[in-house]
């Protein structure tokens, strides 16, 4: 029980830097399949994040985002793109607003699958 997270974190961690290095670079594809082996033998991880929305692409279904620290992935505060899944209505956002989002691991891939803006949400006490 106690140990069972530890993999997802690093392996996520991992696909967080071959994420930003495909943006300038060739994607990493080794340690995406390193990856989804591990995503596919443990239940999928979840991480709650937080951030502005910089820029949607309706289309190909992905956001940019300029994201605050995510402790539990191990990441500092950084600006990214995150494929968004098809279940997400991406109507109910627009660059710009304070997001809040949950990042599922999706064949090795960090892929957003809940979305909300900050200010939408019932009996908030903060923003
Ligand atoms: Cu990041």
């Amino acid at each position: 029980m106690r140990a069972r997270s530890t993999s997802i974190p690093f392996a996520a961690v991992a696909l967080c830097a071959a994420v930003m290095a495909a943006q300038g670079a060739e994607p990493a594809p080794a340690a995406a399949t390193a990856a989804t082996a591990k995503a596919s033998t443990a239940a999928p991880a979840t991480f709650q994040g937080r951030g502005k929305l910089l820029d949607l692409d309706v289309p190909d279904r992905l956001i940019t985002v300029d994201h605050d620290d995510m402790p539990s992935l191990g990441m500092p505060a950084m600006t990214m793109d995150f494929p968004v899944a098809a279940s997400v209505d991406m109507g109910t956002v627009t660059a710009g607003q304070t997001v809040s989002f949950v990042l599922t691991v999706i064949s090795g891939i960090l892929t957003v699958t809940e979305l909300r803006p900050v200010g939408n949400l019932q009996g908030g006490t903060k923003q």
